[in-house]
């Protein structure tokens, strides 16, 4: 049925023999689904997407809610040779369409509120069909779906076949995809798997989203290698996350999860039972590590990945797990510090450029040989954008970055496609995006704009101005006008004084 490259087969090899495990609980309906069910039904999702049209190495884009039907949609789509394209929910049209204008995806799936809007863009991009992904709906992928048998032949891939794009966005503005191969993903999750002990036992709360490394590939692989158990919820909510800690084993969150969740009372009382927190995506300060080990007893695990690589290091499982640092780099990743301008490695102790090299790496940015090139180097490492140092005991840390970032809640944000629209508003001269602590999504967007001369702007013109153009949680939660922006003397805004300026915004946020 499967063949040993596939990343559905490697996926699946755990929970041969145990079909009727549970795979799922789904917290908004309560209901489990077993291993079995789970893989018949993503069989049954490839015979729908492979009888709409789908070809190997065909794209298929889907922004939708997190639910089960999700998960068997990105499992169908691998089984039919395809390439799973998530797109987060809080994308706008203008957003999509980009996306959809440069990966050219075959199906598209959408949610019914957006599907006319999309219908339309889809058809000037070659999507030859937009299907919905809830089952009372017409047009639903879920109902064709069941229009199929299970049994479904996985479509033969090798190592280096794409599984998935997930799209990252560029200091130019203009957002890449990142190209996944099986052998990518199927690595990282392996690795990850063995490194942080999950077995069949394991009972992970999933709480993140599924349209991003960290809730898809991290979170969602691992299980399924595993043979463990997800708590599949919606999103985020503190009461619900730790209402299942005492039948739960392993929390995998963004910081913002862990600050949230020590705002609660009864975690100390709930969380004794757990085996593992992990914290990725975004930097988590050893205030908040501190903070919780004194509140359960546990030393969060932090690891560092992005979309390019998957995973690079981790924290020990066993052994010191040093707050303030991501760790060391995982079995098979070479991580190495470079100096910037030369590339030449430096010594141990000394801060430079992040490089990684390993089987989890990217196969490139899709149709952007060039971007390709800037980025990953000939002799395969990465030129990962973060500016760290490993100390003397190995581990690694990320002290900063040299591409102009925000990670907001564990959602990057690149200043240059905010100010890029921000700039063409009317009676905008010019503007600087920047971000600066805030106590919830640890760093806050924040727009600092020069009107045009005698124009009297207000911070509500540039807010509605990007609005429709601009994910919710892309725009700036402040607007300052001011008459001109701090420039060095070669002309270039300073965004570290501007940084400086603004520090304290948010200081006076609840932390939730
Ligand atoms: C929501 N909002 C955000 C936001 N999330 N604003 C800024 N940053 C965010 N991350 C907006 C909402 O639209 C809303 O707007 C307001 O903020 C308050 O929303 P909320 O209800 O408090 O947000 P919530 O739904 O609770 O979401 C917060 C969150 C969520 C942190 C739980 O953003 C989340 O799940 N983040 C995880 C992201 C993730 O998985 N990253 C991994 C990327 S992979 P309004 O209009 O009401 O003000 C990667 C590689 C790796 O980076 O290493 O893992
Ligand atoms: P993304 O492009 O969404 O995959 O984000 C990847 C980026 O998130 C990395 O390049 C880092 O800058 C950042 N990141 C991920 N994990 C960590 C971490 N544990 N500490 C600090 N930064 C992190």
């Amino acid at each position: 049925m499967y063949d040993a490259n596939h990343l559905a087969f490697r996926l699946r090899v755990a929970s041969i023999g145990r079909e009727n495990a549970t795979f799922l609980k789904n917290h908004q309906t309560g209901k489990t689904v077993t291993y079995g069910a789970f893989f018949e039904n993503a069989e049954r999702m490839a015979s729908a997407l492979v009888a709409s049209g789908l070809k190997p190495g065909d794209r298929v884009a889907v922004q939708a809610p997190k639910t089960q039907a999700m998960l068997e949609l990105y499992l169908g789509t691998v089984l039919a040779g395809g390439v799973f394209l998530p797109l987060n929910t809080a994308y706008t049209g203008a957003e999509l369409a980009y996306f959809l204008g440069d990966a050219n995806p075959r199906i598209l799936v959408c949610t019914s509120a957006k599907q006319d809007e999309l219908e339309e863009i889809a058809s000037q991009t070659g999507v030859e069909a937009v299907f919905t992904l809830d089952a009372n709906e017409t047009g639903s992928l879920v109902q064709a779906q069941f229009e199929h048998p299970a049994g479904f032949k996985a479509v033969a891939r090798n190592e280096s076949d794409l599984a998935a794009i997930l799209y990252t966005s560029g200091t130019t503005g203009r957002s890449k995809g990142a190209m996944l191969s099986h052998g990518a993903l199927a690595s990282n999750s392996e690795t990850l798997k063995d490194y942080w002990r999950f077995t069949k036992d394991d009972v992970l709360i999933h709480a993140l989203p599924i349209f991003h490394t960290h809730g898809l590939f991290v979170a969602s692989n691992i299980t399924l290698m595993a043979g463990s158990s997800l708590i599949f919820m919606a999103s985020f909510d503190a009461d619900d996350i730790l209402s299942y800690m005492p039948v739960s084993s392993v929390l995998m969150g963004v910081p913002t999860f862990y600050v949230r969740l020590l705002g609660h009372d009864a975690l100390a009382e709930v969380s004794k039972g757990m085996r593992l927190f992990v914290s990725g995506s975004a930097p988590l300060l050893a205030e908040t590590h501190a903070l919780w080990r004194k509140a359960t007893g546990h030393a969060i695990l932090e690891r560092y990945g992005m979309t390019e690589t998957n995973m690079n290091t981790s924290n020990p499982y066993e052994g010191e797990r040093k707050a303030g640092t991501v760790g060391f780099p995982l079995p098979d990743v070479e991580l190495i510090v470079t100096d910037p301008e030369t590339g030449e490695t430096l010594p141990r102790g000394d801060i430079g450029m992040i490089e990684v090299r390993g089987p989890n790496v990217f196969s490139g940015y899709w149709r952007m040989p060039e971007k390709t090139a800037e980025e990953l180097r000939e002799n395969g490492y990465f030129i990962t954008g973060d500016l760290g140092k490993i100390d003397e005991d190995g581990y690694v840390h990320i002290v900063g970055r040299s591409k102009d970032l925000i990670i907001t809640g564990g959602y990057n944000v690149y200043p240059k496609e905010i100010e890029l629209l921000i700039d063409d508003l009317p009676g905008v001269n010019e503007s600087s995006v920047i971000g600066v602590p805030h106590p919830d999504f640890g760093e806050g967007v924040v727009a600092v704009v020069v009107p045009e001369h005698g124009v009297a702007l207000a911070a509500g013109d540039i807010l509605d101005g990007v609005a429709s153009d601009l994910a919710r949680f892309k725009q700036p939660r402040e607007v300052f006008i001011v008459d001109e922006l701090p420039r060095n003397t070669m002309g270039k805004v300073q965004k570290n004084l501007l940084r400086e300026r603004y520090a304290d915004v948010f200081a006076e946020t609840p932390k939730r």
